[in-house]
C-alpha cells in the first residue's frame, strides 16, 4: 500500500433502498459521475479517481430483515490543498447534498437503517478532525467489512 498523504481522501457509498433513478446498484452507478464532478469543485479539476468494484453486502447491524446494501469506495488523488476544518466540513456538506439529491432523508431514518445512498468521508490523508458534525477519520472504518473490501481494491 503506498503510503497515505494529504493529496488522499476517501469516501465510502452505500445503499440498500431503492432511490428515484432505480435500485441501490443503478443509485451507486448514477452518482459516480456527481460525485467526482462535486471533488473537482470542492478541490482541484486535476483530480484523479480509483473506484472499487460495487459490493453486493449483507446488512451489517440495523433492524432485522433490511434489504442487502450495495456498497463502494472512491479513492480520490491529487489534491493540491492542505487538509483544514473548514474544507472538510464544506465536502461534509456536499456529500450530504448528494444524499438528499438522491431521495435520503435523515429525519425518518432509524440508525443503520435501510437508506437510498449514504456517503461517508473516510480521511483526508493523515488528518484528525473530531468536530460535532465531522470526525476523521471515519471512527468506525476500521469495523466494517463493507468499507475495509473496497478499500482494499482501490489501494491494489
Ligand atoms: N459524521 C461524523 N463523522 C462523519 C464522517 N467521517 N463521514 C456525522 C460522514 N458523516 C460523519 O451519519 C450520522 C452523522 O455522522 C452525520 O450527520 C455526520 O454529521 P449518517 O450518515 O447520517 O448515519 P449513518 O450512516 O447511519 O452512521 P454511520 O456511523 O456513518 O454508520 P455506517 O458505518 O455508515 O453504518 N451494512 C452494510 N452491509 N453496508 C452499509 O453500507 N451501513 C450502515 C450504516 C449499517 N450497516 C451497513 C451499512
Ligand atoms: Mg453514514
Amino acid at each position: 500500500m503506498p503510503d497515505i498523504d494529504h493529496a488522499l481522501v476517501a469516501v465510502a457509498l452505500g445503499a440498500n433502498r431503492p432511490s428515484a433513478v432505480g435500485s441501490p446498484r443503478e443509485t451507486l452507478v448514477a452518482v459516480q459521475p456527481l460525485l467526482e464532478a462535486e471533488l473537482r469543485h470542492w478541490g482541484n479539476h486535476d483530480l484523479s479517481f480509483r473506484w472499487s468494484a460495487l459490493h453486493d453486502t449483507d446488512p451489517f447491524g440495523g433492524p432485522p430483515g433490511q434489504s442487502r446494501y450495495c456498497n463502494a469506495v472512491l479513492l480520490v488523488k491529487g489534491l493540491n490543498m492542505p487538509p483544514t476544518e473548514t474544507a472538510a466540513l464544506d465536502l461534509l456538506d456536499r456529500l450530504h447534498r448528494l444524499e438528499n439529491l438522491f431521495g435520503r432523508d435523515r429525519s425518518s431514518e432509524e440508525r443503520w437503517g435501510p437508506r437510498s445512498l449514504d456517503l461517508d468521508f473516510l480521511f483526508w490523508g493523515e488528518m484528525r478532525l473530531n468536530h460535532a458534525r465531522l470526525v476523521l477519520p471515519h471512527p468506525r472504518l476500521h469495523l466494517r467489512a463493507f468499507v475495509l473490501a473496497p478499500l482494499l481494491q482501490v489501494f491494489q
